[in-house]
């Protein structure tokens, strides 16, 4: 692994392959709207640890919004229309959700961008996210935009194999990565969340997927 240059300015561009970037800070603008929509969220379809099929507790908190939501139990992975927590229909996407994912993405080459899914992921101090694809989706060609919010973290980003060199890339509050077309299937995680406080989102690291799941 090796390390990217440590802190780009707002309105740099990371290039991370082909048809995948980081744009630094692109969504520091909207990220206070962006945090009332989460906890407009959150108050419906509360943040909670899901089970993995094999039976292990996530460490990554996650609510969803959209019309569908990611949801993991011992039966599988998969998305559903409905929160199995409540019954009920995951909340909408927020507008502002909607149109920050969409610019993001024609920002990183994908125009008309409609995304039917966002997952909110909440991440405490010392949470990591294994390297892992996002295959859940039938559309495996749309890109994923994943927005950083409050700490810190360290994300990585590797090959279309487990195994395949990692880099890692310093992620920052109103940070935006975007990973679709033919890099779509790249493996990524993000390392242990470092302890600290950020001033406006506390002792935690927020982040939000968008997804074109159908
Ligand atoms: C991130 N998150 O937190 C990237 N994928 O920066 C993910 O890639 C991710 O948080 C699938 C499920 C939850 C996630
Ligand atoms: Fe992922």
């Amino acid at each position: 692994m090796h390390d990217l240059f440590a802190d780009p300015a707002p309105g740099r561009r990371t290039a991370l392959g082909p048809q995948a970037c980081v744009l630094h800070g692109f969504a520091l603008a909207d990220a206070d709207a962006l945090l009332a929509g989460i906890a407009a969220i959150a108050a419906q379809a509360p943040f909670r640890h899901l089970v993995t099929p094999g039976g292990h507790v996530m460490q990554v908190a996650m609510t969803n919004c959209g019309t569908h939501g990611w949801c993991s139990d011992r039966r599988g992975y998969r998305y559903d229309r409905i929160d199995p927590q409540s019954g009920r229909p995951w909340p909408p996407l927020p507008p502002v959700f909607l149109q920050l994912a969409a610019d993001a993405a024609r920002e990183a080459g994908f125009d008309g961008y409609v995304p039917d899914a966002c997952l909110v992921n909440r991440y405490a101090p010392g949470t990591r996210l294994s390297l892992h694809q996002d295959r859940d989706e039938d559309d495996r060609v749309a890109p994923i935009v994943s927005v950083s919010l409050g700490l810190p973290a360290t994300f990585l980003f590797g090959g279309f194999a487990r195994g395949d060199r990692t880099v890692r890339v310093p992620l920052q509050h109103g940070d935006v990565v975007a990973w679709g077309g033919v890099d779509r299937m790249r493996f990524h995680g993000v390392l242990p969340v470092r302890p600290g406080q950020h001033e406006t989102v506390g002792a935690q690291r927020l982040n939000l997927t968008f997804r074109k799941v159908r």
